[in-house]
This record gives structure tokens, sequence and C-alpha cells, in this order.
């Protein structure tokens, strides 16, 4: 599973300058009107994990690989966009292959920059947005539908797919995301479906510099949301988060974050979100050449695991050599660990855990 996020809202709510601020680039133009936006920015971001550095520095790795993040930053969307209000809807094309979506929501006050509707309403925004994937992905299914049917007629499979896509279509015509049925059952087979509103997502609450510590009302109403619907909700200054991301010397970037009172940048919150609402964990390889991290879904067997470094390690997989890394700090490396017995070796129906050291034996 490759990390990747949409990212969606209004028109002016700041979603290129958090595109920005978080790819830590200049590559999405931001301006206060609406439609700035017009083609899709994409950029991805390296998942700094402490942990990788501490393996590398043991272990002698010359280089430091971390997994990478990707986002995708599109135009705003309007009530009506599914009939072609605004930009229309088609650029959300650009985000039906990633894994999940971030709701930026404007949630502060400042009358210089324009809200598309004239007042800041967050929940009437989410609903706004939600309401056009759901249009969205309803056209996209009824386009498909007539040719699934003419396939169903030679394949058990496809017409199990009509079935489907019909339940999805009667529940998407009462204005319910897709999301609310995916279960273990139908994951897989809805996920090929690329459905905006079948993707995990989350709530990036936009909010002034000022108050990003604190909650405030609009921030509380998007929280209240998010845990009915049972995700996750952050609050991020894009602007400030922007300037953040200005700062080149990491300790004084955490001076900066510890005068403002925050523990974390916008960048830590967004990818502890996602790892959460994905449930993905991190394994590692270290070598003398070297040290990287690898994100996999939560209960990934390790020939799977193996198999995002390279299909060979997965088609040919024999074993894993797996030190935890607490071993692997505690007892200073391999050696250190090989001598106190730790490592261990796991066969083919080994589930990967957070920290997991890794060596893949394979034979193709
Ligand atoms: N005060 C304040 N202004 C912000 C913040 N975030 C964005 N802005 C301003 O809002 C305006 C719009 O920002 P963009 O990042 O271009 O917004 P967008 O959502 O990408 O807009 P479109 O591409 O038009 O959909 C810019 O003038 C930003 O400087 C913020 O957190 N606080
Ligand atoms: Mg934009």
């Amino acid at each position: 599973m490759n990390l990747s996020c949409g990212i969606v809202g209004l028109p002016n709510v700041g979603k290129s300058t958090l595109f920005n601020a978080l790819t830590n680039s200049m590559k999405a133009d931001m301006a206060n009107y609406p439609f700035c936006t017009i083609d899709p920015n994409v950029g991805s971001v390296e998942v700094i994990d402490d942990r990788l550095r501490k393996l590398a520095q043991i272990a002698g790795s010359k280089n430091t690989i971390f997994t990478r993040m990707e986002f995708v930053d599109i135009a705003g969307l309007v009530k009506g966009a599914s009939k072609g209000e605004g930009l229309g809807n088609k650029f959300l094309g650009h985000i039906r292959e990633v894994e999940m979506i971030a709701y930026v929501v404007r949630c502060f006050e400042n009358d210089d920059i324009a809200h598309i509707s004239g007042i800041v309403d967050p929940l009437s925004d989410v609903e706004t947005i939600q309401l056009e994937m759901i249009l969205s992905d309803l056209e996209s299914l009824k386009n498909r539908l007539p040719n699934m049917i003419k396939r169903a007629k030679y394949s058990k499979e496809e017409s199990e797919q009509v079935l489907l896509v019909e339940k999805i279509i009667t529940l998407l015509e009462k204005g319910k995301i897709v999301r609310d049925i995916v279960d273990v059952n139908n994951e897989d087979q809805i996920k090929k479906l690329q459905l905006l509103t079948s993707k995990p997502f989350f709530y990036i609450c936009n909010t002034s510099e000022n108050e990003i510590a604190h909650v405030n009302a609009h921030t509380q109403k998007i929280s209240d949301l998010a845990a009915i619907q049972n995700t996750i909700s952050i609050n991020i200054s894009a602007k400030l988060e922007f300037e953040i991301s200005l700062i080149e010397n990491e300790i004084e970037k955490k001076e900066f974050l510890k005068m403002l009172e925050l523990t974390n940048s916008g960048l830590e919150l967004v990818v502890s979100s996602a790892y959460k609402i994905l449930d993905m964990i991190t394994y590692f390889t270290v070598g003398p050449k070297e040290a990287r991290s690898w994100s996999v879904k939560n209960g990934t067997l390790a020939p799977q695991a193996a198999g995002i470094i390279h299909s060979d390690f997965e088609r040919g997989f024999i074993s894993a050599e797996v030190i935890s890394y607490n071993d692997f700090i505690t007892f200073k490396g391999e050696i250190g660990v090989k001598e106190m017995g730790k490592m261990r070796l796991e066969g083919r129906d080994y589930r990967i855990i957070d920290g997991d050291v890794i060596l893949f034996r394979f034979n193709v």
C-alpha cells in the first residue's frame, strides 16, 4: 500500500498552502481568490522516524532512506460541482487512486480572506464537499454499470460485482458514503471500484495562527463530527505551517514550535493521523549500505511485507530473520542481538510487528 493522501475542500480554504507546507515546496500556487488551483499538484515527503536514525547510527549505515508519503492537491469543490459549477468535478479523477482523503475545513475567521459562501461554517462546508463526492461516485458507477452487466453474463465474479454496485448506488442515492458499508468481507472488492467516499478520511481544521493549541467553536464542531464518524480531526494553521516549513534548521524549528506551545509540527500530526486511519505500521531493513523504513498494513504477513521491497522477495520467500527494535537498540546491533540469542527466524505465516528489523531470505 503506498501512503498517498488527496487533499479536498472548498476553494480558498488553504489547501495549496497546506500542500506546500507538507511537501516543503513552492510547487502549488497559493492566492487569495477561489479556484487558484486548476491542475493538480503532486508531491511527496519523507516520513521521518527517529527510530530509523538510531538504527542507522548503530549499524553504521551509509544512507538512511525514509518511507514517503504522497499528497495530491486539487481544485476546490463547490455546491453543484457535479453539474458543472465552479471548475466542475472532473478533477476528482486525480484522487481516485489515493489511499485516503484529508478534508481541509476552514476554521479561521479573517475578513481579508474570502470564503466562497461568505461565512465560515465548517459543518455546512463538509456537507457540501461530501455531497459532491457522493454525486461523483454515483456518476462514475452509473457510467460503468451497463458494461458490468454485459460482462456479468459470462462470469460469476462480475455478477457478484454488479450486485454490490447496485447496493452501493442505492446507498449513495440516500446521501450516504460508501465507507459506512466497508467491512473485512467486501473491502477488497470495494477498493477495486476506486470510489472517493469509500476511502478512509480525516479532517484537517485550518485554524488561525493563535488558536492552534486550543479548540475554538468551529474546530469543536468538526472534532465532534469526527468522533461520530469514527475518524480523526486535527488542528493546523496552514499559513503558520508554511512558515515553519521554511525553517531549515531542525533545532530552530523545534524551538519555534515550543514557543507556539506545540509539541508536533503539522506534518507530524498529518502523518500520525494517516498511519492511524489506515492502520499502518513500520518495519526496517538495516545494512551497511542503507537503513530503510517501510510501511505496511497492520497484520501483513512476512512474504507480502517482503513484496513491497521487491516482488522477487515475495515470490521466492524462504524466511525472515527478525530482531525487535528494542532488542536492536539494547544489544547494540545485530552481533550483540545474535550473541544474546534474540534473533528470531520466522516463516511465511509471521505477522509483521511495528518496529521489526528484518532481513528476508529468498530464492528465485
Ligand atoms: N489567515 C490565514 N490565511 C490563510 C491560511 N491558510 C491559507 N490562507 C490564505 O488563504 C488564501 C487561499 O489559500 P490557498 O492555499 O491558495 O487555498 P486553496 O484552498 O488551495 O484555494 P483554491 O486552489 O482556490 O481552491 C491565501 O491567500 C492564503 O494565504 C491560514 O491558516 N490563515
Ligand atoms: Mg489551491
